[in-house]
């Protein structure tokens, strides 16, 4: 009997649950471009170039253990352009008589497998995705009966239950979470490390080539790739990010600086998510590097929070709520999304560098992306929909069940807080105190209003007036509506006129030509 092994294109993991008991002289092994999944969301070039390489790449490395592997690629003859179309076309061409799917990272793709037995006449076998520590029944159980799903408690649990940074039942250090001495402004002083770009090989040539002449209007640089696309290559990465970032990822984990994209980061998240890394054993080499005395507890605790805490966090809150939870609009935000987030025009030095580096990188770190895009849009409330578009089209990590919790609840407070106690509403003194951004910015961060105010704070406080009523009872934010209590009727209007021109400005693309185009007239 001949088997059907599908393997995703973020599913590029050798012992992925779907060749599990794999026959190498009988079965098939699937991997498929096509066009459905290139458009679901318009994707960074880089992001494509990266996903396919990788795939051929692994399909390669599968025959060369003299698997039998099918790969269809996206410009074959006769590529019907779906997963469901290519698994008919493949069951049909080898005569297999059942198809192994390991379970989908979205929501979408998840729904569409479970129609394909009915329609394939095929017995489909969905597996577990084993490659997360939390399965997602065990994240249910975790979440039963609670009120309010706090990523700190579960943090502990999968501390206990992996042993990761454990000292018996207590954690290593006496603390679970050093976060408190992980908020450092980056000294003027201090260069971080250089990274490398990985060479393009044939394949990657090939592929850069067909995304050039297929994806010729997507968003993004392509000259600049420069990810790694094999497993050998993501260890490289993973062994650079533990020697010269992460004794001091803790320190300036929260900094950002004109020029400097990576900082200590890891720039790990597009293998761990396309599944070239896996979660354990990048958690486990930072461990040992805190056993080794090569970095410190802050850095090592701060950074495994991240993968063992967060990226668990947020997968298990998807599949719990979805497909509900994209559905959300709890602060009733409807502006469309500015053409600045695409172009990068705008006299907001922040966004502009932002989004300039994102082109160029298909990344950007966690605070530009929460603190930077994620509070603009918040405090302007533009459409969720459209900014979790953006976030799923512009990084090389981004996977719905990832990107979507981090854009719909953490940066927009769009599921009223079931994931975040408050929203990151953040004025641009926060951005002045974590980055150089404000120095060379057309806006001045000091000025709240009036002409040449720095738009940030115009907008938290306008996001503060117009979401009074869903948000002063908030205990977290009893401090900003005490200062709002104080504030002058006149002195409202006043921000509430200059805010709404600053916004008709950025729509309308006078914004970009200089903070004088908007109608500051008050
Ligand atoms: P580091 O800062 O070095 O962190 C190490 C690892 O921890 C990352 O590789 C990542 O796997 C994990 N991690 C860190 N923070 C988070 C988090 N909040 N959620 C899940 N995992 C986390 N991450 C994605 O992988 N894909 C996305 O599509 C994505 N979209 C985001 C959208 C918004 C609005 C925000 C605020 C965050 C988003 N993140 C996303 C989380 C985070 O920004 C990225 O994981 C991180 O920037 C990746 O870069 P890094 O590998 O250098 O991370
Ligand atoms: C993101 C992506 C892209 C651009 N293309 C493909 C593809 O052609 N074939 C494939 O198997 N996977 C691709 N992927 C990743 C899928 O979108 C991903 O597996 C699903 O979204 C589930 O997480
Ligand atoms: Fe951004 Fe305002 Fe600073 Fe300009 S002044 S960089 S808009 S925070």
């Amino acid at each position: 009997m001949s088997t059907l092994r599908l393997i995703l294109g973020d599913q590029l993991t050798r012992d992925i649950a779907a060749l599990d008991g794999l026959d190498p002289e009988h079965d098939i092994i699937l991997m498929a471009e096509v066009h459905d999944e290139t458009v679901y969301a318009p994707h960074h070039k880089q992001k494509i170039t990266l996903i396919f390489s990788a795939m051929r790449h692994f399909a390669e490395e599968l025959r060369a253990e003299g698997l039998r592997v099918d790969y269809v690629k996206l410009d074959d003859p006769g590529n019907s352009g779906s997963l469901t179309g290519e698994v008919a076309r493949a069951l049909a061409r080898h005569g297999a008589e059942r198809v192994v799917v390991t379970e989908p990272g979205e929501w979408r793709v998840l729904d569409m497998m479970r129609g394909w037995g009915a329609m394939l006449d095929a017995p489909v076998e969905i597996r577990d995705d084993d490659r997360f520590f939390c399965s997602r029944g065990r994240f249910a159980r975790w979440a039963e009966g609670r009120k309010s799903y706090r990523m700190e408690f579960f943090y502990r649990e999968m501390r206990r239950e992996t042993g990761l940074l454990m000292d018996g039942d207590a954690p290593v250090g006496g603390q679970w979470n050093f976060d408190h001495d992980n908020r450092k402004s980056l000294p003027a002083s201090l260069t971080p490390p250089q990274r490398a770009r990985f060479a393009q090989d044939a394949i990657t040539g090939e592929v850069m080539q067909l995304v050039a002449q297929r994806f010729p209007d997507n968003f993004g640089d392509l000259e600049s790739f420069g990810w790694a696309v094999t497993r050998e290559g993501a260890l490289e990465a993973l062994d650079y990010f533990i020697r010269a970032c992460l004794p001091r990822y803790g320190d300036y984990q929260d900094a950002m600086k004109q020029g400097e994209p990576f900082l200590f980061h890891a720039t790990l998240s597009p293998y761990l998510n396309c599944g070239l890394l896996t979660p354990r054993e990048i958690c486990i080499a930072a461990e040992r590097a805190f056993k080794q005395d090569h970095a410190p507890l802050n850095a090592v605790e701060g950074f495994i929070r991240q993968i063992l805490g967060w990226r668990e966090y947020v997968r298990g809150i998807y599949w719990l709520r979805m497909p509900d939870y994209a559905q959300s609009n709890a602060l009733d935000a409807h502006r469309a999304l500015p053409w600045c987030y695409w172009s990068g025009e705008t006299q907001m030095n922040c966004i502009a560098q932002v989004v300039a580096e994102t082109r160029r990188n298909a990344y950007a770190h966690h605070i530009q992306r929460l603190m930077i895009t994620g509070t603009f849009a918040l405090i302007a409330s533009l459409d969720p929909r459209q900014v979790e578009e953006w976030y799923l089209a512009v990084y090389a990590d981004a996977y719905e069940w990832v990107e979507l919790p981090n854009t719909h609840g953490m940066a927009l407070f769009a599921d009223g807080g079931l994931l975040a106690s408050k929203p990151y509403a953040a004025s641009g003194a926060y951005i002045d105190r974590m980055s150089d951004y404000c120095s060379g910015c057309a806006y001045d961060v000091r000025k709240k209003s009036g002409p040449g105010a720095c738009p940030f704070n115009l907008l938290y406080w306008r996001f503060m007036i117009v979401n009074e009523t869903r948000l002063a009872r908030n205990p977290r934010m009893a401090m900003p509506y005490r200062t709002l209590a104080k504030m002058a009727p006149e002195r409202r209007a006043t921000i509430l006129q200059e805010a709404e021109n600053f916004l008709e400005a950025l729509e309308s693309g006078a914004e970009a030509r200089g903070p004088g185009q908007t109608k500051l007239a008050l």
